[in-house]
């Protein structure tokens, strides 16, 4: 087989990246290990960010999000009864969609398949290989046979248990890690939202989150420890541990109902650096994990979408090679940001099991310097709405190299792949 860009992946990242790709005219593979039901099954993110949304609009694929995505203009932040509200349209002028990643996945197959691109599911054993050379391969396992792609570019869309980053050597890339001590416990259930925008709740007990996907579906999530198995709690149970985080007017009038899904998740922050190596590129949680706190991971993955796509087209159709070289420093500027914001909002919100009591204070601290700052409310509106994609100072225009970086590593383990 042939295509110009193989994708490594058929969640979010790939499927989007493929679209934009395909709609310029620039022909893609996507290998994709799980069955397509798996992939639409999977229940994850919920919050988009104003630049993901207008991402699905320029790949042609929002018609049902903008019909149907519901636009949040805050959130709230509570200590036991304490209620902070981040009001996103006064700090910031911007808002959020509420609009699941499972119904993103759904629109991006369809409009995929209606462009007839060639995505093949249940595929084994994938090997990247002569990335470093013109032309680079993927091999594969597809029902039953080994088949092989001949591309310009590989994108590694194959998010953290994937093959593709393991294809940069092992001593020019450079892993960065911080695991915490507890999970998410998450239920989705059918039933009206405890409240109109998302609660993320502090308490003595442990984190809560309230989230939903419609009026008629809740998400809903506690923090636990790590090695709790989801069907070691009952619908009731989990219902209970909910009500004892939640402010307890807002606990008293939720409604409880059966979960549809219920699954714990780790939480972990990560980047492995650079995102290119040669002919292949990272690209979301393949190269990335923040934890679910900000709900910044499918908007991180689609904003590496949006430095990657105009720069292989850009390559493919011009030659011009100044995106692609400048993709992993670019991507990696913004991703760094939005680790710190996951990472800080987790430390505030959760707790942590061998914690003292200046620990709590200091998590109380910041809430209540929230509730009394507006300029700490609109800090956090800012980085939660999502920052921009591109710096506004004119002072850092990305048409020059790219500013000598305080980490001399860089320098030296610098991809020579333009
Ligand atoms: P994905 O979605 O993991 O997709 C990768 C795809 O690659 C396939 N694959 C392979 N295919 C071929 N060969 C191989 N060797 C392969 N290995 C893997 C996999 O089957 C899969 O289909 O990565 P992608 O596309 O980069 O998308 C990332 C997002 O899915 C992820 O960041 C978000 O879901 C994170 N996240 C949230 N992000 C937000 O922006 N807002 C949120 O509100 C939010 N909430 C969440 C979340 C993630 C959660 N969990 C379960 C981790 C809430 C939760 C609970
Ligand atoms: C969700 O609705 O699944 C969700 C919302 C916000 C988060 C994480 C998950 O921060």
């Amino acid at each position: 087989m042939q295509a110009e860009v193989a994708i490594i992946g058929g969640g979010p990242s790939g499927l989007l990246l493929s679209q934009l790709l395909n709609r310029a005219g620039i022909e893609t593979v996507i290998l994709e290990r799980a069955s397509r039901n798996h992939v639409l099954g999977r229940i994850r993110a919920g919050v988009l960010e104003a630049g993901t949304v207008d991402m699905l609009r320029e790949a042609g694929v929002s018609g049902r999000l903008d019909r149907e995505g519901i636009l949040h203009e805050g959130c709230y932040l509570t200590d036991n009864d304490l209620m902070v509200r981040i009001d996103f349209r006064a700090l910031t002028g911007k808002h959020v969609t509420v609009y699941g990643q499972t119904e993103v996945t759904a629109d991006l197959y369809m409009a995929l398949d209606e462009l007839g691109t060639t995505v093949l599911h249940g595929v084994e054993d994938v090997t990247l290989s002569d990335l470093e050379q013109p032309r680079s391969v993927v091999e594969f396992t597809y029902e039953g046979a080994r088949k092989r792609i001949d591309c310009l570019f590989v994108a590694g869309c194959d998010g953290f248990h994937g093959v593709s980053r393991n294809a940069i050597p092992g001593d020019r890339r450079r892993e960065f890690e911080r695991t915490y001590p507890f999970g998410w416990l998450g239920v989705l259930s059918p039933v009206p939202p405890c409240e109109e925008e998302l609660i993320y709740a502090n308490s003595e007990r442990g984190f809560a989150l309230a989230s939903m996907r419609n009026q008629n579906l809740s998400r809903y999530y506690i923090q636990v420890p790590m090695s709790d198995r989801p069907e070691q709690w009952s619908d009731d149970e989990f219902w209970t541990e909910l009500r004892r985080r939640l402010p307890s007017e807002t606990a008293a009038r939720m409604q409880t109902g059966p979960s549809i899904e219920k699954s714990v998740a780790p939480l972990r922050s990560f980047v492995s650096e650079p995102l290119r190596w040669g002919n292949l590129f990272l690209v979301g949680d393949a190269a990335h994990i923040v934890p679910p706190t900000g709900a910044k991971g499918l908007n991180l993955a689609v904003a590496d979408v949006h430095y990657l796509y105009q720069a292989l087209i850009d390559s493919i159709r011009s030659n011009d090679r100044t995106g692609i070289d400048n993709y992993s420093e670019r991507a990696l500027t913004r991703i760094w940001k939005a680790m710190r914001f996951s990472w800080q909002m987790t430390m505030m919100l959760h707790r942590f099991e061998d914690e003292d009591d200046f620990a709590s204070e200091m998590r109380r601290a910041t809430l209540g310097h929230l509730a009394a700052s507006e300029t700490a409310r609109r800090d956090l509106a800012e980085n939660y709405v999502g920052l921009p994609f591109w710096p506004t100072g004119k002072d850092v225009p990305w048409t020059r190299p790219f500013p000598r970086l305080s980490r001399p590593w860089r320098e030296s383990r610098a991809v020579p792949c333009s």
